[in-house]
């Protein structure tokens, strides 16, 4: 065998084996269980999307285009598969949108035969990512995702960057077509669709930030009406989940996928952002609104509902976990695709009755400390009584 032939046969096993590879479940804390293995990793990128398969042009099989990472999943399911639309960032830095398919959405997932294209809007978008998936009642899927350029009022500056909500829609997930970014009089990003109609309008869940990066006076997840998706306009914005000094999302929060109807409310996923000495910590939570105005919070458990463990620390970002894609089944079992570190996609499983369970008796955040230990003080008062009871 010569160089092509043995390298080729090489990486064509090890990317069998990674792809083919079983996960397992892993006892967790009662809310959910986390599985062994991530669940997408940029091993798992078609090799033809990397290598060229010619030994005339190729002779050393080597890897012609790198990619670097695999993150922030939407999630839906689709003809009874798991896809995630996966955002994949190249060596180049441009993050672009794929899709994996798995039969049982824990393992085994496998990209679609090409990356999603993505028409452009009348300004092209240097990057794109973090889209969030909604089958809406309308009939469309809709994709919402970041579409960052650079800021050209700051033409000195070749890191001033704008954010905002690129919108596409489809029927098929192959064929999309562009509609016009979403107009805001902040900067935008972690834009999410309510899947159904409120008073008639396209609901969104929005993030006005100040800068690129700093949400500043954007006071949390905001909520927004807009009468034309075609043309999507924010003209009032109100705060669903506002951020507070010394919480989990003191810096920064936002909408994770679309929340999940539940008979109690709406069930949230989101993430919360706060600085630590070692630059900022991404953590996941939960919330509920309420089934009659979904912008009305009902449900706040206290604290982080997930955050790094082990490799999920290390990464490109360090020491975030960020989760834009969840899927719940007739069943009411509930897949969480979350992604750890700005590298590498995981799953975690659980149910749409602890998930609620979990929101409605977890208790909130007092923002004080001898609110937290009067609470923790209740616990136990609560267990010395039941347990002296005998029962
Ligand atoms: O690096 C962590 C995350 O940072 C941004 O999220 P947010 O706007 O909430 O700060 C996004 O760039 C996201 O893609 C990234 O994972």
């Amino acid at each position: 065998m010569n160089t092509f032939e043995k390298r080729k046969a090489l990486v064509e096993a090890e990317f069998e084996s990674l792809v083919t590879r079983p996960n397992r479940a892993i006892e967790g804390n009662g809310v959910y269980e986390r599985y062994e293995n991530p669940v997408v990793t940029p091993g798992m990128i078609p090799l033809t999307w990397r290598y060229d398969f010619n030994p005339a042009t190729n002779p050393y099989f080597m890897e012609r285009i790198g990619v670097n990472a695999t993150l922030n999943a939407g999630a839906m399911k689709w003809n009874g598969k798991y896809l995630l639309v996966v955002r994949v960032e190249g060596y180049d830095r441009k993050s672009f949108f794929a899709v994996a398919e798995s039969p049982n959405g824990i393992d085994n997932f496998r990209f679609w035969d090409r990356p999603v294209t993505l028409p452009e809007d009348v300004v092209p978008a240097t990057n794109v990512y973090d889209m969030r998936l909604t089958a809406h009642e309308d009939g469309y899927i809709y994709g919402i995702f970041c579409a960052e350029r650079h800021d050209d009022s700051c033409p000195g500056n070749l890191s001033a960057a704008t954010a905002t909500a690129g919108i596409a829609r489809t029927k098929d997930l192959v064929n999309w077509e562009r509609l016009p970014d979403l107009k805001s009089k902040s900067q935008q990003r972690n834009v999410v669709l309510h899947p159904e109609f409120v008073d008639g309008k396209y609901a969104l869940y929005t993030r006005p930030q100040d800068g690129f990066i700093d949400t500043g006076s954007g006071g949390g997840i905001g909520w927004a009406l807009v009468d034309d998706i075609t043309d999507a306009v924010v003209t009032e914005e109100k705060i669903v989940d506002e951020r507070f000094y010394h919480t989990i999302k003191e810096v920064k929060n936002g909408e994770g996928p679309h929340p999940i109807k539940t008979p109690k409310g709406w069930l949230h996923l989101a993430h919360g952002v706060r600085a630590t000495a070692d630059g900022l910590r991404y953590v996941l939570y939960l919330y509920m609104t309420s089934l009659e105005d979904p912008s009305k919070k009902i449900a706040s458990p206290g604290g982080y509902f997930m955050a790094p463990q082990g490799e999920e620390y290390l990464g490109d970002v360090m020491n975030v976990l960020f989760a834009n894609g969840w899927i719940a089944d007739e069943d009411g079992k509930v897949f969480i695709y979350y992604a750890s570190s700005d590298t590498r996609m995981h799953v975690a499983t659980s149910t749409i009755d602890r998930l609620v369970d979990y929101c409605l008796n977890t208790p909130e955040d007092k923002l004080l400390s001898s609110k937290s230990v009067e609470t923790i003080n209740e616990l136990i008062s609560k267990n010395e009584k039941f347990l002296a009871s005998g029962k």
